[in-house]
């Protein structure tokens, strides 16, 4: 059964691919499973037909046969639990980078959300430049140590799996605020991640709906 996902109809990035209809549709791409996808406005999301599916009034929701999910984390774990790929198979190593999942969502994005809060919402007011500071501070801590287990490694934990998707569309969030360029290792992750056909593909689907062309007008 083809499933069928809600993405933007006009994505605020611009087709950047920072909106969370982005893993989804490169978790899809990864393991080769074809997807529908239903754009949706600003004013549909909020309306009950679409909080039946997504509570929050949000994108992405994830509808395949009796199955509605929403939360992009919980999507992306429900592929790599059905598709061979993004998950390995002995249960250890399963369940590390499950771990790294979780890492990716609950320990590095907040802070990096913090900081597009502090940006986008909060410029106006007298402690702003005090706060972003301590934003700061607190994206490169984690960055200190993310970078400190990775070393040179390729990925966080073995072959390239879920943990490692969720963690570089994690860090994609910081491109343009100049502060991954002091993580040299990081930054080569992140490229290794984007430089996957499975990224590209996903990315200019995304970037399709923006430019109005459909992906293969884009090849
Ligand atoms: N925890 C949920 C998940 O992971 O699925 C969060 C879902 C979520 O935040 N969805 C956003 C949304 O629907 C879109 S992705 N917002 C509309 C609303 O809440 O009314 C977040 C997002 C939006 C825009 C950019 N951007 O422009 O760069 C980046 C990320």
């Amino acid at each position: 059964m083809i499933p069928t996902i809600t993405a933007f109809e006009q994505s605020p990035d611009r087709g950047q691919g920072l909106a969370r209809d982005m893993p989804v549709r490169w978790a899809l791409e990864e393991v080769g499973q074809p997807y529908h996808v239903r754009l949706v406005s600003f004013s549909a999301m909020k309306e009950t037909a679409h909080r039946a599916l997504q509570p929050f009034g949000q994108i992405p929701t994830y509808e395949e046969g009796d199955l509605t999910l929403f939360e992009s984390g919980a999507i992306v774990f429900h592929i790599a639990e059905h598709h061979a790929g993004l998950l390995p198979n002995d249960a250890n190593d399963r369940a590390r980078a499950i771990t790294w999942m979780f890492a990716a969502l609950s320990t590095v994005e907040p802070v990096i959300v913090q900081r597009e809060i502090s940006m986008y919402l909060e410029r106006d007011k007298v402690w702003h430049e005090e706060r972003l500071l301590i934003v700061e501070d607190r994206i490169r801590s984690r960055l200190d140590d993310l970078s400190a287990w990775l070393g040179d490694r390729e990925w966080l934990d073995g072959a390239f799996s879920a943990g490692d998707l969720l963690m570089v569309k994690v860090l994609r969030r910081l491109g343009g605020s100049g502060i991954l360029d002091n993580y040299p290792n990081l930054t080569a992750y992140a490229a290794r991640g984007e430089a996957r056909p499975a990224f590209k593909r996903a990315f200019d689907a995304q970037l399709a709906v923006f430019t109005g062309k459909s992906s293969s007008q884009l090849q």
